[in-house]
């Protein structure tokens, strides 16, 4: 049986618009997938960083979490990942947003992803991929962080080439 997911990709390391167009075609070898918008976003966490590319994939998939998380870190290694530092520079970044209506709470996931309610540059991908999406029994577009959101975007066409 498969479930809708949806995925985080982040990047601030390296041709971060390369590294997230080969991580799109790695995705969409585990199922269908819809592509966000690429957007631009300031660091959060240390500012003495470079700004990060952001964006979002919706993925059908019939992988169990945890061996959807097993891909997912493996792609992360397999992009040359670097992590210096919480909240740091990295050359990619894979996070599991959503998986179905499950909650899941173990030593490996926590899902939905724990922050993203205070994260527009991963709200406002999601809502590219649907714009009714609810998270936590609330409308993601009501949220009030989105009102005033700082990331722009960088590209709104079919930037990954799927
Ligand atoms: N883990 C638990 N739940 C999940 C989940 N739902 N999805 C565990 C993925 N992994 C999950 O991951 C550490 C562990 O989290 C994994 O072993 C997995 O079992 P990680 O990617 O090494 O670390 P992290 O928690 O993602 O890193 P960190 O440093 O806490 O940073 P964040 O919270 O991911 O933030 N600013 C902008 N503008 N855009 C960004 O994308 N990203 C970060 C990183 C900081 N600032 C940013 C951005
Ligand atoms: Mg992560």
């Amino acid at each position: 049986m498969s479930v809708i997911t949806y995925i985080g990709l982040g990047s601030n390391l390296g041709d971060s618009q390369q590294i997230l167009t080969e991580a799109v075609h790695k995705l969409a070898l585990l199922g269908a997938v819809k592509v966000s918008k690429l957007y631009q976003s300031p660091p959060m966490g240390p500012q003495d960083q470079p700004n990060y590319l952001n964006a979002a994939v919706q993925l059908e998939t019939d992988l169990e979490p945890l061996a959807l998380l097993d891909e997912l870190q493996r792609f992360e290694q397999e992009s040359g990942r670097v992590r210096l530092r919480r909240w740091g520079e990295r050359t990619l970044d894979l996070d599991l947003l959503i998986y179905g209506q499950q909650q899941i709470q173990n030593e490996r996931l926590t899902v939905p992803h724990m922050g993203i309610m205070e994260r527009d540059f991963v709200l406002i991908p999601l809502l590219d991929l649907d714009a009714d999406l609810q998270l936590h029994g609330q409308q993601i577009k009501k949220l009030s962080i989105l009102q005033q959101p700082s990331l722009s975007v960088l590209n709104a066409g079919n930037w990954a080439n799927i």
